[in-house]
């Protein structure tokens, strides 16, 4: 077997509700208080993995954190049962108790920065977690999800895993959403690409008007000085201000890059030309030879696109050329949908098309890019990777039945406060560490 990337879905939790806490997300604060579905939520992420398994990729899974997240609440002065700290929480700062109690954590394209062996100065996958210091109920996640790469990727001699940056502003990090990579083969160095959306350090540069830019230059420059990549194998690009003031809250909002292809909005960047001048002779030095497909704002303008999800797309690369795994939303833009139908009649290397109903998610902002996290891995990392969470049909079966077993179908962020919602959580989490063969991963497991 050849080096591969490997998809690593995040299990949509059993808290999942829609409570509006992502400004700048226009599907998060459109769904705020709408009642939502948690057991189709994870059922519509299996499916997902299921077909990407049918078409003989690798998939991984990774387990969901528990919420509420009863450790913050208590750090934060609620005391007593378990069941009293819920009801303090929901009696005096409800907002609190409803960030805290987010499933966010499924949007694993957010768990953390990793770069291939094949871009690191010691030939170890490396992987730093996000700190997604922008917003409250995100910010809770570092150390979780810290522990389960370590758990997952425990073999130092082929992984190396950072600390989360400094939880601070100038170091805002939102994670692999915000990093692309472009190589002639997954095995082979590649260009890192680093999207920002401001320079805690420049206050003059463009910034959004709207809208918060969640990541910093000096959080990217940061992960590349870490992961120990060559200054001609990283490129650093702002994100176009305009664009996040859009609802572009990450750049896998209006891009995404697989091999030698950039799929790119002709919005996503600041200095466009620039940015695409830079990896195309970086890539060229790698032996690489840049193809970027360019969708001008005449075709499909920014709210479109947003609307759509279409650059949330996964760009997966297979034998006959690449594939593209669309939200099932695109089909609703006509002229999205008009633009895919031209993309594949045309001589280019996207040559199949997949679409997916991921509309539990989506109404949070969360797209196919959104819900995986990109390992590169060789045969001999692979193979030192817990083989627990590497998908097969039997497992995918177990995990459907799991979440039958254990998840409502109905959620609102009010039910955060009640304590059989914790229960029935803790007994899924638990039962599913085992179904993982992950071992004591939650606190509640290691008291
Ligand atoms: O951080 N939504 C997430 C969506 C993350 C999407 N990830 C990527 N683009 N890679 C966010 O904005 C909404 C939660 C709520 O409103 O209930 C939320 O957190």
């Amino acid at each position: 077997m050849s080096v591969v990337e490997v998809n690593f879905d995040g299990l949509v939790g059993p808290t999942h509700n829609y409570a509006g806490l992502s400004p700048g997300n226009l599907a998060s604060m459109g769904s705020r208080e709408q009642p939502a579905d948690p057991r189709a939520a994870a059922l519509q992420g299996l499916a997902k993995m299921r077909r990407l398994l049918e078409l003989g990729f690798v998939q991984g899974v990774l387990p969901p954190q528990e919420r509420p997240d009863l450790a913050t609440l208590r750090a934060l002065g609620f005391a007593g049962s378990d069941a009293q700290v819920l009801a303090r929480a929901a009696g005096e700062a409800p907002a609190l108790l409803t960030a805290l109690g987010s499933a966010a954590s499924m949007w694993t394209a957010n768990a953390a920065t990793v770069s291939p062996g094949a871009d690191t100065a010691d030939g170890r996958v490396h992987f730093t977690a996000a700190n997604l210091h922008a917003q409250l109920h995100r910010s809770i996640e570092p150390p979780a999800s810290a522990r389960v790469l370590q758990k997952i990727f425990g073999d130092p001699r082929h992984f190396a895993h950072h600390p989360a940056l400094p939880a601070q502003a100038t170091f805002g990090d939102e994670g692999a959403a915000n990093h692309a990579r472009l190589c002639r083969a997954h095995g082979e160095p590649g260009v890192e690409l680093f999207v920002y959306g401001r320079s805690a350090f420049d206050p003059q540069a463009p910034q959004p008007q709207r809208f918060p830019a969640r990541q910093t230059r000096e959080a990217s420059a940061a992960l590349a000085r870490l992961h120990g990549l060559a200054a001609d194998g990283v490129v650093f690009a702002q994100q176009n201000p305009a664009a996040i003031d859009a609802g572009v809250f990450h750049n896998d909002v209006i891009a995404v890059a697989n091999g030698e292809l950039l799929l790119h909005h002709e919005d996503a960047f600041l200095d466009g030309a620039r940015v695409l001048d830079e990896l195309a002779g970086k890539l060229a030095r790698r032996g690489g030879h840049l193809q970027a497909l360019c969708v001008p704002r005449a075709l499909v303008s920014l709210e479109q696109a947003v609307r759509s999800y279409l650059f949330n797309s996964q760009l997966l690369t297979r034998a006959d050329g690449s594939m593209l795994l669309v939200p099932e939303e695109c089909r609703e833009q006509a002229q999205v949908w008009a633009w895919l139908q031209a993309l594949l009649a045309a001589d280019n290397p996207i040559r199949a098309l997949e679409v997916v109903d991921l509309r539990q998610s989506m109404r949070n902002g969360g797209g196919p890019a959104c819900l995986r996290l990109r390992v590169v891995l060789t045969p001999g990392q692979l193979a030192a990777t817990h083989a627990g969470v590497l998908l097969t049909p039997t497992l995918c079966d177990s995990l459907e039945r799991w979440v039958a077993r254990h998840y409502r179908d109905r959620l609102v962020s009010r039910d955060l406060a009640d304590p059989q919602l914790l229960d029935e959580s803790r007994a899924a989490l638990d039962e599913l560490t085992q179904i993982l063969k992950l071992g004591a991963l939650y606190s509640f497991q290691r008291v």
